[in-house]
Protein backbone atom coordinates (compact mmCIF):
# COMPACT_ATOMS: atom_id res chain seq x y z
CA UNK A 1 0.00 0.00 0.00
CA UNK A 2 1.54 3.39 -1.11
CA UNK A 3 1.74 6.05 1.28
CA UNK A 4 -1.40 8.03 -0.53
CA UNK A 5 -3.84 4.93 -0.36
CA UNK A 6 -2.50 4.56 3.34
CA UNK A 7 -3.52 8.03 4.53
CA UNK A 8 -6.20 7.72 2.28
CA UNK A 9 -7.46 5.17 4.54
CA UNK A 10 -7.20 5.89 7.65
CA UNK A 11 -8.81 9.64 6.92
CA UNK A 12 -11.25 7.32 5.32
CA UNK A 13 -11.99 5.54 8.57
CA UNK A 14 -11.46 8.58 10.54
CA UNK A 15 -14.18 9.98 9.33
CA UNK A 16 -16.63 6.72 8.60
CA UNK A 17 -16.43 6.03 12.37
CA UNK A 18 -19.29 6.19 14.35
CA UNK A 19 -19.90 10.21 15.72
CA UNK A 20 -19.40 10.08 18.95
CA UNK A 21 -21.98 10.19 21.21
CA UNK A 22 -23.36 14.01 21.72
CA UNK A 23 -26.73 13.60 23.55
CA UNK A 24 -25.44 10.02 25.58
CA UNK A 25 -29.03 7.87 26.05
CA UNK A 26 -26.86 6.26 28.96
CA UNK A 27 -26.98 8.57 32.13
CA UNK A 28 -23.52 7.26 33.03
CA UNK A 29 -21.93 7.37 30.04
CA UNK A 30 -19.40 10.52 28.80
CA UNK A 31 -21.18 12.75 26.57
CA UNK A 32 -18.12 14.05 24.31
CA UNK A 33 -18.27 16.59 21.35
CA UNK A 34 -15.60 16.23 18.41
CA UNK A 35 -13.09 18.56 16.63
CA UNK A 36 -15.62 18.67 13.51
CA UNK A 37 -18.60 19.97 16.21
CA UNK A 38 -16.78 22.47 17.66
CA UNK A 39 -15.73 23.99 14.52
CA UNK A 40 -18.97 24.10 13.44
CA UNK A 41 -20.01 25.27 16.78
CA UNK A 42 -17.76 27.84 17.41
CA UNK A 43 -18.36 29.62 13.50
CA UNK A 44 -21.70 29.74 14.25
CA UNK A 45 -21.74 31.06 17.50
CA UNK A 46 -19.93 34.24 16.20
CA UNK A 47 -22.91 34.34 13.08
CA UNK A 48 -20.64 33.20 10.85
CA UNK A 49 -23.31 30.94 8.42
CA UNK A 50 -21.89 30.71 4.79
CA UNK A 51 -18.89 28.66 4.01
CA UNK A 52 -17.32 28.84 0.23
CA UNK A 53 -15.29 26.24 -0.22
CA UNK A 54 -14.00 23.01 -2.10
CA UNK A 55 -14.05 19.27 -0.76
CA UNK A 56 -11.92 16.72 -0.17
CA UNK A 57 -9.57 15.12 2.25
CA UNK A 58 -9.62 16.34 5.66
CA UNK A 59 -12.34 18.34 5.45
CA UNK A 60 -15.45 16.41 3.20
CA UNK A 61 -16.61 15.76 6.55
CA UNK A 62 -16.45 19.15 7.55
CA UNK A 63 -18.31 20.64 4.28
CA UNK A 64 -21.35 17.50 4.80
CA UNK A 65 -21.74 18.56 8.36
CA UNK A 66 -21.64 22.62 8.02
CA UNK A 67 -24.49 21.68 5.98
CA UNK A 68 -26.52 19.49 7.98
CA UNK A 69 -25.89 22.20 10.66
CA UNK A 70 -28.19 24.33 8.65
CA UNK A 71 -24.86 26.38 7.42
CA UNK A 72 -24.97 27.68 3.99
CA UNK A 73 -22.24 25.51 1.95
CA UNK A 74 -21.73 27.29 -1.34
CA UNK A 75 -19.16 24.52 -3.31
CA UNK A 76 -16.73 25.87 -6.03
CA UNK A 77 -15.15 24.22 -8.80
CA UNK A 78 -11.58 25.66 -7.92
CA UNK A 79 -10.94 27.36 -4.58
CA UNK A 80 -9.24 30.00 -5.72
CA UNK A 81 -12.36 31.37 -6.37
CA UNK A 82 -14.02 30.62 -3.52
CA UNK A 83 -11.46 32.29 -1.60
CA UNK A 84 -12.42 35.47 -3.72
CA UNK A 85 -16.15 34.97 -3.01
CA UNK A 86 -14.97 34.79 0.53
CA UNK A 87 -12.96 37.78 0.06
CA UNK A 88 -15.91 40.02 -1.27
CA UNK A 89 -18.29 38.62 1.34
CA UNK A 90 -16.23 40.00 4.09
CA UNK A 91 -16.23 43.69 2.30
CA UNK A 92 -19.85 43.36 1.45
CA UNK A 93 -21.08 42.13 5.12
CA UNK A 94 -18.19 43.55 7.62
CA UNK A 95 -17.80 39.83 8.82
CA UNK A 96 -15.33 38.14 7.99
CA UNK A 97 -15.42 35.60 4.66
CA UNK A 98 -14.92 32.20 5.01
CA UNK A 99 -13.29 29.82 2.51
CA UNK A 100 -12.67 26.05 3.19
CA UNK A 101 -10.40 24.32 1.40
CA UNK A 102 -8.08 20.98 1.57
CA UNK A 103 -4.45 20.59 1.98
CA UNK A 104 -1.17 21.88 0.13
CA UNK A 105 -2.91 21.92 -3.42
CA UNK A 106 -6.17 23.56 -2.20
CA UNK A 107 -4.51 25.86 0.29
CA UNK A 108 -2.52 27.05 -2.27
CA UNK A 109 -5.31 27.68 -4.28
CA UNK A 110 -7.27 29.80 -1.79
CA UNK A 111 -3.90 31.02 -1.12
CA UNK A 112 -3.70 34.00 -3.79
CA UNK A 113 -7.50 35.14 -2.45
CA UNK A 114 -6.41 35.53 1.23
CA UNK A 115 -3.20 37.62 -0.17
CA UNK A 116 -5.60 39.33 -2.10
CA UNK A 117 -8.17 39.87 0.65
CA UNK A 118 -4.91 41.32 2.73
CA UNK A 119 -4.25 43.83 0.03
CA UNK A 120 -7.39 45.14 0.17
CA UNK A 121 -8.42 45.33 3.25
CA UNK A 122 -11.09 42.95 3.27
CA UNK A 123 -11.93 40.48 6.58
CA UNK A 124 -11.44 36.68 5.62
CA UNK A 125 -10.80 33.86 6.82
CA UNK A 126 -9.07 30.31 4.93
CA UNK A 127 -9.15 27.37 6.47
CA UNK A 128 -7.32 24.59 5.11
CA UNK A 129 -7.19 21.14 6.34
CA UNK A 130 -3.29 19.90 6.78
CA UNK A 131 -1.57 16.81 6.50
CA UNK A 132 0.17 15.47 9.75
CA UNK A 133 2.22 17.63 11.40
CA UNK A 134 5.05 14.93 12.76
CA UNK A 135 5.27 13.95 9.31
CA UNK A 136 4.99 17.11 7.62
CA UNK A 137 7.72 18.58 9.85
CA UNK A 138 10.04 15.82 8.88
CA UNK A 139 9.53 16.44 5.45
CA UNK A 140 8.78 12.26 5.02
CA UNK A 141 6.42 12.65 2.43
CA UNK A 142 2.46 12.69 3.62
CA UNK A 143 -0.38 12.91 1.70
CA UNK A 144 -0.15 16.43 0.54
CA UNK A 145 2.58 17.73 2.84
CA UNK A 146 3.27 21.22 3.25
CA UNK A 147 4.10 23.85 5.74
CA UNK A 148 1.28 25.29 5.18
CA UNK A 149 1.14 27.55 8.65
CA UNK A 150 4.88 29.28 7.27
CA UNK A 151 3.34 29.99 3.47
CA UNK A 152 0.32 31.54 4.90
CA UNK A 153 2.13 33.93 7.62
CA UNK A 154 3.83 36.80 5.22
CA UNK A 155 0.48 36.85 2.90
CA UNK A 156 -2.02 37.09 5.74
CA UNK A 157 -2.07 39.24 8.10
CA UNK A 158 -2.00 36.84 10.66
CA UNK A 159 -1.65 32.70 10.69
CA UNK A 160 -2.85 30.38 13.79
CA UNK A 161 -3.30 26.44 13.64
CA UNK A 162 -5.07 24.34 15.82
CA UNK A 163 -3.67 21.53 17.54
CA UNK A 164 -6.31 20.42 20.25
CA UNK A 165 -9.98 19.95 19.79
CA UNK A 166 -10.28 22.62 23.69
CA UNK A 167 -8.58 25.51 21.62
CA UNK A 168 -11.20 25.25 18.48
CA UNK A 169 -12.67 28.27 20.00
CA UNK A 170 -9.86 30.08 21.00
CA UNK A 171 -8.64 29.51 17.23
CA UNK A 172 -11.80 30.45 15.75
CA UNK A 173 -12.15 33.64 17.58
CA UNK A 174 -8.22 35.04 17.31
CA UNK A 175 -9.08 34.00 13.77
CA UNK A 176 -12.40 36.49 13.66
CA UNK A 177 -10.48 39.63 15.89
CA UNK A 178 -7.46 39.66 13.65
CA UNK A 179 -9.64 39.69 10.32
CA UNK A 180 -12.19 42.33 11.52
CA UNK A 181 -9.96 44.65 14.16
CA UNK A 182 -8.16 47.62 13.07
CA UNK A 183 -7.53 47.53 9.26
CA UNK A 184 -9.00 44.37 8.05
CA UNK A 185 -7.42 41.32 6.22
CA UNK A 186 -7.00 37.67 5.54
CA UNK A 187 -6.24 35.15 8.45
CA UNK A 188 -5.23 31.82 7.98
CA UNK A 189 -6.78 29.01 10.27
CA UNK A 190 -4.51 25.73 9.63
CA UNK A 191 -6.58 22.76 10.79
CA UNK A 192 -4.63 19.23 10.72
CA UNK A 193 -6.86 15.91 9.88
CA UNK A 194 -6.44 14.76 13.30
CA UNK A 195 -8.08 17.74 14.80
CA UNK A 196 -11.24 16.90 13.46
CA UNK A 197 -12.25 13.14 14.91
CA UNK A 198 -10.22 14.47 18.33
CA UNK A 199 -12.80 14.09 20.93
CA UNK A 200 -13.34 16.42 24.75
CA UNK A 201 -16.26 16.36 27.05
CA UNK A 202 -19.38 17.85 25.40
CA UNK A 203 -19.51 20.63 28.04
CA UNK A 204 -15.96 21.27 28.69
CA UNK A 205 -15.77 21.74 25.00
CA UNK A 206 -18.96 24.10 24.61
CA UNK A 207 -17.41 25.81 27.47
CA UNK A 208 -14.32 26.54 25.78
CA UNK A 209 -15.89 28.19 22.79
CA UNK A 210 -15.89 32.05 22.64
CA UNK A 211 -18.39 34.23 21.00
CA UNK A 212 -16.38 37.52 20.16
CA UNK A 213 -17.12 40.54 21.80
CA UNK A 214 -17.16 43.59 19.44
CA UNK A 215 -14.53 42.75 17.19
CA UNK A 216 -14.05 45.48 15.31
CA UNK A 217 -14.12 48.25 18.13
CA UNK A 218 -14.13 51.07 17.62
CA UNK A 219 -11.25 53.92 17.17
CA UNK A 220 -12.66 57.31 18.23
CA UNK A 221 -9.69 59.91 16.87
CA UNK A 222 -8.15 62.55 18.90
CA UNK A 223 -10.06 65.55 19.15
CA UNK A 224 -6.52 67.83 18.14
CA UNK A 225 -6.24 65.59 15.11
CA UNK A 226 -9.90 66.26 13.79
CA UNK A 227 -9.38 70.00 14.46
CA UNK A 228 -5.97 70.12 12.66
CA UNK A 229 -7.72 68.56 9.81
CA UNK A 230 -10.80 70.98 9.95
CA UNK A 231 -8.64 73.92 10.11
CA UNK A 232 -6.51 72.50 7.22
CA UNK A 233 -9.58 72.07 5.05
CA UNK A 234 -10.91 75.98 6.21
CA UNK A 235 -7.89 77.28 4.65
CA UNK A 236 -8.11 75.31 1.17
CA UNK A 237 -8.47 77.65 -1.89
CA UNK A 238 -9.33 74.33 -3.72
CA UNK A 239 -10.29 71.42 -1.77
CA UNK A 240 -11.37 68.12 -2.95
CA UNK A 241 -12.32 64.72 -0.89
CA UNK A 242 -11.28 61.32 -2.24
CA UNK A 243 -13.17 58.47 -0.61
CA UNK A 244 -11.49 55.08 -1.10
CA UNK A 245 -13.38 51.60 -0.25
CA UNK A 246 -12.35 51.59 2.99
CA UNK A 247 -14.70 54.49 3.22
CA UNK A 248 -17.02 52.08 1.11
CA UNK A 249 -16.49 49.24 3.66
CA UNK A 250 -17.57 51.42 7.14
CA UNK A 251 -21.31 51.41 5.99
CA UNK A 252 -20.94 55.14 7.41
CA UNK A 253 -22.79 56.12 4.45
CA UNK A 254 -25.25 58.43 5.71
CA UNK A 255 -22.44 60.68 7.56
CA UNK A 256 -19.96 60.20 4.72
CA UNK A 257 -22.80 62.07 2.51
CA UNK A 258 -23.66 64.78 5.27
CA UNK A 259 -19.62 65.48 5.70
CA UNK A 260 -19.41 65.67 1.41
CA UNK A 261 -22.83 67.99 1.70
CA UNK A 262 -22.13 70.29 4.69
CA UNK A 263 -18.63 71.14 3.28
CA UNK A 264 -19.66 71.61 0.09
CA UNK A 265 -16.21 69.81 -1.21
CA UNK A 266 -16.03 68.01 -4.85
CA UNK A 267 -15.39 64.66 -4.58
CA UNK A 268 -13.55 62.10 -6.43
CA UNK A 269 -14.92 58.39 -5.85
CA UNK A 270 -12.47 55.74 -5.87
CA UNK A 271 -13.55 52.47 -8.06
CA UNK A 272 -15.18 50.57 -5.41
CA UNK A 273 -16.02 53.86 -3.64
CA UNK A 274 -18.57 54.65 -6.48
CA UNK A 275 -22.26 54.82 -5.05
CA UNK A 276 -21.19 56.29 -1.66
CA UNK A 277 -23.08 59.03 -3.29
CA UNK A 278 -24.88 58.72 -6.22
CA UNK A 279 -22.15 59.07 -9.63
CA UNK A 280 -24.53 62.00 -10.48
CA UNK A 281 -23.99 64.17 -7.59
CA UNK A 282 -23.29 67.64 -8.39
CA UNK A 283 -20.56 67.54 -6.37
CA UNK A 284 -18.68 64.52 -7.69
CA UNK A 285 -15.65 65.55 -9.83
CA UNK A 286 -15.19 62.27 -11.06
CA UNK A 287 -15.77 63.64 -14.68
CA UNK A 288 -13.61 66.09 -14.49
CA UNK A 289 -10.75 63.50 -12.46
CA UNK A 290 -7.68 64.99 -14.63
CA UNK A 291 -8.29 68.10 -13.56
CA UNK A 292 -9.19 68.44 -10.15
CA UNK A 293 -6.10 65.99 -8.98
CA UNK A 294 -3.61 68.92 -10.11
CA UNK A 295 -5.37 71.76 -9.27
CA UNK A 296 -6.24 70.72 -5.61
CA UNK A 297 -4.39 72.50 -2.56
CA UNK A 298 -5.68 70.88 -0.11
CA UNK A 299 -6.91 67.05 -0.61
CA UNK A 300 -8.80 64.87 2.40
CA UNK A 301 -8.15 61.11 2.03
CA UNK A 302 -10.77 58.93 3.68
CA UNK A 303 -10.15 55.05 3.23
CA UNK A 304 -8.24 55.80 0.25
CA UNK A 305 -4.32 54.78 0.24
CA UNK A 306 -2.20 57.02 -2.20
CA UNK A 307 -0.74 53.91 -3.87
CA UNK A 308 -0.38 53.57 -7.89
CA UNK A 309 -4.25 54.18 -8.26
CA UNK A 310 -3.50 57.57 -7.00
CA UNK A 311 -0.10 57.75 -8.51
CA UNK A 312 1.33 57.59 -5.43
CA UNK A 313 0.05 61.09 -4.54
CA UNK A 314 2.83 62.91 -6.67
CA UNK A 315 4.22 63.09 -9.93
CA UNK A 316 2.53 64.87 -12.90
CA UNK A 317 -0.75 63.54 -12.00
CA UNK A 318 -0.86 65.55 -9.63
CA UNK A 319 0.27 68.42 -11.07
CA UNK A 320 4.66 68.14 -10.28
CA UNK A 321 7.22 69.00 -12.95
CA UNK A 322 8.68 65.57 -12.78
CA UNK A 323 7.62 61.93 -12.47
CA UNK A 324 8.17 61.74 -8.90
CA UNK A 325 7.93 64.91 -7.47
CA UNK A 326 5.43 66.73 -5.27
CA UNK A 327 2.45 68.35 -6.59
CA UNK A 328 2.23 71.29 -3.63
CA UNK A 329 -1.14 69.52 -2.53
CA UNK A 330 -1.54 69.60 1.25
CA UNK A 331 -2.98 66.38 2.70
CA UNK A 332 -5.73 65.18 5.19
CA UNK A 333 -5.57 61.48 5.74
CA UNK A 334 -8.50 59.62 7.34
CA UNK A 335 -7.68 55.83 8.02
CA UNK A 336 -7.45 53.05 10.79
CA UNK A 337 -3.83 52.72 10.59
CA UNK A 338 -1.85 55.10 12.13
CA UNK A 339 1.21 53.61 9.93
CA UNK A 340 -0.45 54.85 6.57
CA UNK A 341 0.27 58.54 6.91
CA UNK A 342 3.64 59.63 4.89
CA UNK A 343 3.75 55.97 2.98
CA UNK A 344 4.29 58.17 -0.18
CA UNK A 345 3.89 61.81 0.27
CA UNK A 346 3.74 64.11 3.50
CA UNK A 347 0.76 64.13 4.96
CA UNK A 348 -0.11 67.56 6.98
CA UNK A 349 -3.15 65.87 9.19
CA UNK A 350 -3.43 62.36 9.74
CA UNK A 351 -6.40 61.36 11.47
CA UNK A 352 -6.38 58.09 12.82
CA UNK A 353 -9.51 55.93 13.81
CA UNK A 354 -12.25 53.70 12.10
CA UNK A 355 -13.76 55.96 9.38
CA UNK A 356 -17.58 56.21 10.98
CA UNK A 357 -16.49 57.43 14.03
CA UNK A 358 -13.47 60.08 12.17
CA UNK A 359 -16.64 60.78 9.88
CA UNK A 360 -18.73 61.85 12.67
CA UNK A 361 -16.01 63.73 14.51
CA UNK A 362 -15.34 65.56 11.54
CA UNK A 363 -19.43 66.59 11.36
CA UNK A 364 -19.46 67.52 14.44
CA UNK A 365 -16.56 70.40 14.20
CA UNK A 366 -18.37 71.76 10.87
CA UNK A 367 -20.14 74.24 12.23
CA UNK A 368 -22.93 76.71 10.59
CA UNK A 369 -20.20 79.40 10.10
CA UNK A 370 -18.47 76.80 7.79
CA UNK A 371 -17.35 78.52 4.39
CA UNK A 372 -17.86 76.28 1.07
CA UNK A 373 -15.38 76.53 -1.08
CA UNK A 374 -14.88 79.41 -3.75
CA UNK A 375 -16.99 79.50 -6.62
CA UNK A 376 -13.88 80.01 -8.81
CA UNK A 377 -12.92 76.74 -8.35
CA UNK A 378 -16.93 74.92 -8.10
CA UNK A 379 -17.28 76.35 -11.54
CA UNK A 380 -13.83 75.86 -12.88
CA UNK A 381 -15.00 72.40 -12.04
CA UNK A 382 -18.40 72.41 -13.47
CA UNK A 383 -17.74 74.04 -16.89
CA UNK A 384 -15.06 70.61 -17.43
CA UNK A 385 -17.48 67.99 -15.99
CA UNK A 386 -20.21 69.54 -18.37
CA UNK A 387 -17.48 69.68 -21.66
CA UNK A 388 -16.31 66.10 -20.72
CA UNK A 389 -19.92 64.82 -19.88
CA UNK A 390 -21.24 66.06 -23.66
CA UNK A 391 -18.48 65.16 -25.14
CA UNK A 392 -18.81 61.20 -23.51
CA UNK A 393 -22.77 61.69 -24.49
CA UNK A 394 -21.61 61.97 -28.12
CA UNK A 395 -19.61 58.58 -28.12
CA UNK A 396 -22.14 56.82 -26.04
CA UNK A 397 -24.74 57.57 -28.82
CA UNK A 398 -22.80 56.63 -31.92
CA UNK A 399 -23.91 53.04 -33.18
CA UNK A 400 -20.89 51.59 -34.94
CA UNK A 401 -21.20 47.74 -36.21
CA UNK A 402 -19.45 45.74 -34.87
CA UNK A 403 -20.27 47.41 -31.25
CA UNK A 404 -17.76 49.47 -29.74
CA UNK A 405 -16.78 49.12 -25.71
CA UNK A 406 -19.15 52.06 -25.71
CA UNK A 407 -21.87 51.64 -27.61
CA UNK A 408 -22.34 48.79 -25.27
CA UNK A 409 -22.09 49.97 -21.96
CA UNK A 410 -24.27 52.44 -22.55
CA UNK A 411 -26.96 49.87 -22.53
CA UNK A 412 -24.94 48.56 -18.94
CA UNK A 413 -25.83 52.21 -18.15
CA UNK A 414 -29.36 52.26 -18.81
CA UNK A 415 -29.71 49.00 -17.40
CA UNK A 416 -28.17 49.33 -13.73
CA UNK A 417 -29.39 52.76 -13.53
CA UNK A 418 -32.95 51.18 -13.51
CA UNK A 419 -31.86 48.23 -11.21
CA UNK A 420 -29.38 50.47 -9.16
CA UNK A 421 -29.80 47.42 -6.11
CA UNK A 422 -27.94 45.30 -8.69
CA UNK A 423 -24.37 44.62 -7.72
CA UNK A 424 -21.96 45.19 -10.82
CA UNK A 425 -18.74 43.08 -10.73
CA UNK A 426 -16.26 44.55 -13.52
CA UNK A 427 -12.62 43.08 -14.61
CA UNK A 428 -11.07 43.06 -17.50
CA UNK A 429 -8.38 46.23 -19.20
CA UNK A 430 -10.80 48.08 -21.41
CA UNK A 431 -13.66 45.94 -20.32
CA UNK A 432 -12.88 47.79 -16.63
CA UNK A 433 -11.79 50.90 -17.54
CA UNK A 434 -14.63 51.99 -20.15
CA UNK A 435 -17.21 50.33 -17.76
CA UNK A 436 -15.95 52.05 -14.55
CA UNK A 437 -16.57 55.71 -16.41
CA UNK A 438 -19.16 54.72 -18.32
CA UNK A 439 -22.06 53.39 -15.70
CA UNK A 440 -22.76 55.10 -13.11
CA UNK A 441 -23.20 53.51 -9.69
CA UNK A 442 -26.53 54.82 -7.35
CA UNK A 443 -25.75 52.86 -4.20
CA UNK A 444 -22.91 52.24 -1.83
CA UNK A 445 -21.27 49.08 -2.24
CA UNK A 446 -22.62 47.97 -5.91
CA UNK A 447 -19.19 48.38 -7.73
CA UNK A 448 -17.15 45.54 -6.56
CA UNK A 449 -13.64 44.97 -8.81
CA UNK A 450 -10.33 44.17 -9.73
CA UNK A 451 -9.27 46.02 -6.47
CA UNK A 452 -5.71 47.11 -5.54
CA UNK A 453 -3.74 44.65 -7.02
CA UNK A 454 -6.12 44.91 -10.80
CA UNK A 455 -6.72 41.70 -10.64
CA UNK A 456 -7.96 39.35 -13.11
CA UNK A 457 -10.15 36.33 -12.02
CA UNK A 458 -12.49 37.55 -8.76
CA UNK A 459 -15.30 37.55 -11.87
CA UNK A 460 -17.57 34.57 -10.83
CA UNK A 461 -16.34 34.13 -7.17
CA UNK A 462 -17.23 37.75 -6.80
CA UNK A 463 -20.66 37.32 -8.57
CA UNK A 464 -21.68 34.51 -6.94
CA UNK A 465 -20.22 35.56 -3.16
CA UNK A 466 -23.05 38.86 -4.10
CA UNK A 467 -25.62 36.99 -5.25
CA UNK A 468 -25.24 34.62 -2.44
CA UNK A 469 -24.89 37.58 0.39
CA UNK A 470 -26.84 40.27 -1.18
CA UNK A 471 -29.79 38.34 -2.46
CA UNK A 472 -29.47 40.87 -5.66
CA UNK A 473 -29.08 40.54 -9.28
CA UNK A 474 -25.79 40.83 -10.10
CA UNK A 475 -24.34 42.15 -12.99
CA UNK A 476 -21.01 40.81 -14.13
CA UNK A 477 -19.06 43.23 -17.04
CA UNK A 478 -16.35 40.91 -17.85
CA UNK A 479 -13.58 41.35 -20.47
CA UNK A 480 -13.30 37.84 -22.51
CA UNK A 481 -9.70 37.20 -20.79
CA UNK A 482 -10.53 38.26 -17.38
CA UNK A 483 -13.70 36.09 -17.79
CA UNK A 484 -11.87 33.02 -18.83
CA UNK A 485 -9.88 33.03 -15.09
CA UNK A 486 -13.23 31.89 -13.58
CA UNK A 487 -15.43 30.58 -16.36
CA UNK A 488 -16.06 26.98 -15.00
CA UNK A 489 -18.18 28.83 -12.15
CA UNK A 490 -20.61 29.30 -14.40
CA UNK A 491 -21.50 25.02 -13.30
CA UNK A 492 -21.60 26.96 -9.82
CA UNK A 493 -24.16 29.87 -10.53
CA UNK A 494 -26.22 27.32 -13.04
CA UNK A 495 -25.92 24.80 -9.62
CA UNK A 496 -27.08 27.20 -6.75
CA UNK A 497 -29.20 28.98 -9.56
CA UNK A 498 -28.14 32.42 -8.64
CA UNK A 499 -29.54 35.54 -10.65
CA UNK A 500 -26.57 36.55 -12.19
CA UNK A 501 -25.92 37.77 -15.61
CA UNK A 502 -22.54 37.94 -17.08
CA UNK A 503 -22.18 40.29 -20.26
CA UNK A 504 -18.94 39.00 -21.42
CA UNK A 505 -17.18 41.77 -23.67
CA UNK A 506 -16.13 39.84 -26.56
CA UNK A 507 -13.11 41.36 -28.39
CA UNK A 508 -10.94 37.80 -29.06
CA UNK A 509 -8.25 38.95 -26.67
CA UNK A 510 -6.25 40.39 -23.99
CA UNK A 511 -6.76 44.43 -24.64
CA UNK A 512 -7.59 43.56 -28.35
CA UNK A 513 -8.16 40.47 -30.86
CA UNK A 514 -6.08 41.95 -33.89
CA UNK A 515 -2.24 41.09 -32.93
CA UNK A 516 -0.33 38.67 -35.79
CA UNK A 517 2.20 37.04 -34.92
CA UNK A 518 5.36 38.48 -35.96
CA UNK A 519 6.97 35.77 -37.38
CA UNK A 520 3.95 34.94 -39.47
CA UNK A 521 4.44 31.30 -38.33
CA UNK A 522 1.47 29.19 -37.13
CA UNK A 523 0.79 29.83 -33.70
CA UNK A 524 -1.33 32.87 -32.83
CA UNK A 525 -0.12 35.94 -30.81
CA UNK A 526 0.14 35.35 -27.51
CA UNK A 527 -2.47 38.11 -26.62
CA UNK A 528 -5.60 36.70 -29.09
CA UNK A 529 -8.25 33.87 -28.83
CA UNK A 530 -10.21 31.99 -31.14
CA UNK A 531 -12.13 34.29 -33.06
CA UNK A 532 -15.74 34.47 -32.41
CA UNK A 533 -15.36 32.26 -29.64
CA UNK A 534 -19.17 31.15 -28.07
CA UNK A 535 -18.77 31.84 -24.52
CA UNK A 536 -22.68 31.80 -24.64
CA UNK A 537 -23.05 27.95 -24.70
CA UNK A 538 -21.11 27.41 -21.36
CA UNK A 539 -23.93 28.53 -19.74
CA UNK A 540 -26.34 26.73 -21.78
CA UNK A 541 -23.72 23.55 -20.99
CA UNK A 542 -25.49 23.55 -17.35
CA UNK A 543 -28.59 24.65 -18.28
CA UNK A 544 -28.62 28.27 -17.76
CA UNK A 545 -29.62 31.19 -20.81
CA UNK A 546 -26.54 31.87 -22.95
CA UNK A 547 -27.15 35.01 -26.06
CA UNK A 548 -25.55 35.81 -28.43
CA UNK A 549 -25.32 39.77 -29.61
CA UNK A 550 -23.71 41.55 -31.87
CA UNK A 551 -26.40 44.90 -31.32
CA UNK A 552 -27.24 47.69 -28.55
CA UNK A 553 -30.58 46.66 -29.27
CA UNK A 554 -30.08 42.83 -28.47
CA UNK A 555 -27.87 43.70 -25.70
CA UNK A 556 -30.31 45.55 -24.23
CA UNK A 557 -33.06 43.44 -24.91
CA UNK A 558 -31.30 39.95 -23.41
CA UNK A 559 -30.35 41.94 -20.30
CA UNK A 560 -33.59 43.03 -19.21
CA UNK A 561 -34.45 39.35 -19.69
CA UNK A 562 -31.79 38.22 -17.79
CA UNK A 563 -32.91 40.76 -14.62
CA UNK A 564 -36.75 39.70 -14.91
CA UNK A 565 -36.47 36.13 -15.49
CA UNK A 566 -33.49 36.02 -12.45
CA UNK A 567 -31.40 33.58 -14.37
CA UNK A 568 -28.00 32.71 -14.59
CA UNK A 569 -27.84 33.95 -18.19
CA UNK A 570 -24.31 34.88 -19.84
CA UNK A 571 -24.56 37.38 -22.65
CA UNK A 572 -21.91 36.95 -25.43
CA UNK A 573 -21.65 41.10 -26.78
CA UNK A 574 -19.38 40.78 -29.53
CA UNK A 575 -17.38 44.29 -29.70
CA UNK A 576 -14.84 45.50 -32.37
CA UNK A 577 -11.50 43.84 -32.03
CA UNK A 578 -9.45 46.89 -32.73
CA UNK A 579 -11.62 49.01 -30.19
CA UNK A 580 -9.02 48.58 -27.39
CA UNK A 581 -5.97 49.66 -26.27
CA UNK A 582 -3.30 48.12 -24.31
CA UNK A 583 -3.45 47.64 -20.62
CA UNK A 584 -6.80 49.67 -20.83
CA UNK A 585 -5.66 53.37 -19.21
CA UNK A 586 -2.96 52.09 -17.53
CA UNK A 587 -0.55 51.60 -20.70
CA UNK A 588 1.90 54.19 -18.81
CA UNK A 589 2.45 51.16 -16.51
CA UNK A 590 3.68 49.14 -18.98
CA UNK A 591 7.07 48.68 -20.17
CA UNK A 592 7.61 48.26 -23.52
CA UNK A 593 10.64 46.96 -25.71
CA UNK A 594 12.64 49.61 -27.36
CA UNK A 595 11.83 47.46 -30.88
CA UNK A 596 9.13 45.97 -31.58
C1 LIG B 1 -4.03 37.35 -12.30
C2 LIG B 1 -3.69 38.28 -13.41
N1 LIG B 1 -3.04 37.79 -14.49
C3 LIG B 1 -2.74 38.62 -15.53
C4 LIG B 1 -3.06 39.95 -15.47
C5 LIG B 1 -2.66 40.88 -16.62
N2 LIG B 1 -3.87 41.38 -17.28
C6 LIG B 1 -4.36 42.61 -17.05
S1 LIG B 1 -5.76 42.89 -17.87
C7 LIG B 1 -5.72 41.35 -18.58
C8 LIG B 1 -6.80 40.89 -19.51
C9 LIG B 1 -7.35 41.97 -20.40
O1 LIG B 1 -8.12 41.40 -21.40
P1 LIG B 1 -9.68 41.33 -21.30
O2 LIG B 1 -10.10 40.84 -19.98
O3 LIG B 1 -10.20 40.60 -22.48
O4 LIG B 1 -10.05 42.88 -21.35
P2 LIG B 1 -10.05 43.84 -22.63
O5 LIG B 1 -9.00 44.88 -22.44
O6 LIG B 1 -9.79 42.99 -23.85
O7 LIG B 1 -11.41 44.43 -22.64
C10 LIG B 1 -4.61 40.65 -18.18
C11 LIG B 1 -4.28 39.28 -18.62
C12 LIG B 1 -3.72 40.41 -14.30
N3 LIG B 1 -4.06 41.68 -14.15
N4 LIG B 1 -4.04 39.55 -13.31
MG1 LIG C 1 -10.68 41.21 -24.34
Amino acid sequence: MDNVTATRKEAASAVARPAPETTGRDAGAQQEIDGFSLVIEALKLNGLDTIFGLPGIPITDLTRKLQAAGMRVISFRHEQNAGYAASIAGFLTQKPGVCLTVSAPGFLNGLTALAHATTNCFPMILISGSSEREVVDLQQGDYEEMDQLAIAKPLAKAAFRVLHAEDIGVGVARAIRAALSGRPGGVYLDLPAKLFPQTVEAEAGRQSLIKVVDAAPRQIPAQDAVKRALDLLKSARRPLIILGKGAAYAQADADIRALIEKTGIPYLPMSMAKGLLPDTHEQSASAARSYVLPEADVVMLIGARLNWLLSNGKGKTWGAKTSKGWGGQKFVQVDISPQEADSNVRIDAPVVGDIGSCVAALNAGIDAGWQKPPSDWLSAIAERKGRNVAKMAETLAKNPSPMSFQSALNVVRDIVKANPDAVLVNEGANALDFTRSIVDMYQPRKRIDVGTWGIMGIGMGYSIAAAVVTGQQVIAVEGDSAFGFSGMETETICRYNLPVCVVIMNNNGVYRGDEVNPTGGRDPSPLVFVKDARYEKLMEAFGGVGVHVKTPDELRRAMEEAIRSKRPTLINAVIDEGGGTESGRITSLNPTAKSK
